[in-house]
């Protein structure tokens, strides 16, 4: 368990203005992925999420990228798992979203993974955060879209993630994370973040990500109603760019 009441109400007591670093323990070695977190840590990031879209195959890896985060953040922050599948899990983290891809083709990552996962859960003791993701229309080729055959929420219309989301708060859902992909050139459109927003209300997390390279993007996204950016490529590629980004959603 993480601090005294788990990451949820971690989470609770930040409200919102929050970002996360999304590590990929495929992307790097240990050691890199150490040094990124360690650097988000200093420069104000309120969780690490760790999980690739293609690999989580070689648990090793995971476990070490995990113990080796713990190290570097002086188990200060939460490690949030954010698997591709049953596979991705680890007794190391503090929670795991426990999330159904809304709009893949796949009953796999709609249901089956989850419930694969849940026995795993249970027997690793840990915290669930009930999550909907939703993927939405971009450039991106992000893999994850690729695996999970993915159909796309088109970019102009909020009144899909509006009703998406609003099943979501329906199943008793806890969040829900809207966006385009890893490494996309364009983000989740301010408008449909403000929809979705006032659709779920306060007792909700709205969480956004994929293609938020820069502070002013990642500000806008947080005017627009997000609680919570994720970055993810930004921080392998030029990892100082992360206190700009972070700076900005605090302001
Ligand atoms: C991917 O939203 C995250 O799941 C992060 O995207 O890698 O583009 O920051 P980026």
């Amino acid at each position: 368990m993480f601090g005294k009441n788990g990451v949820y109400e971690y989470l609770k007591q930040k409200k919102n203005k929050m970002h996360m670093t999304l590590i990929d323990p495929d992307e790097q070695d240990v050691e890199t992925s150490m040094e990124i977190s360690k650097k988000s840590f200093e420069y104000g990031t309120d969780a690490i999420m760790i999980g690739g879209s293609w690999g989580d195959i070689y648990n090793d890896k995971l476990e070490q990228t995990i113990l080796k985060i713990k190290e570097a953040t002086n188990n200060c922050l939460p490690i949030i798992l954010f698997p591709n599948s049953a596979q991705g899990l680890s007794k190391n983290a503090d929670a795991v979203f426990f999330m159904s891809l809304f709009n893949s083709r796949l009953p796999q990552y709609i249901i089956n993974e989850p419930a694969k996962g849940a026995l795993i859960i249970k027997k690793y003791g840990i915290e669930t955060l009930p999550m909907a993701y939703l993927v939405i229309r971009s450039n991106s080729s992000a893999v994850g879209n690729w695996v999970a055959d993915v159909k796309p929420i088109p970019e102009n219309k909020p009144e899909l993630t509006v009703s998406y989301s609003l099943t979501a708060k329906y199943f008793g859902m806890k969040m829900v994370y809207l966006e385009t992909g890893s490494g996309a050139m364009s983000t989740v459109q301010n408008n449909m973040i403000s929809e979705t927003k006032k659709m779920i209300g306060d007792d909700m997390f709205l969480i956004v990500g994929g293609g938020i390279r820069d502070g002013k993007t990642a500000k806008e996204k947080i005017d627009a109603g997000a609680d919570i950016i994720v970055t993810g490529t930004i921080a392998e590629k030029n990892c100082d760019k992360l206190e700009e980004i972070i700076r900005m959603i605090k302001q």
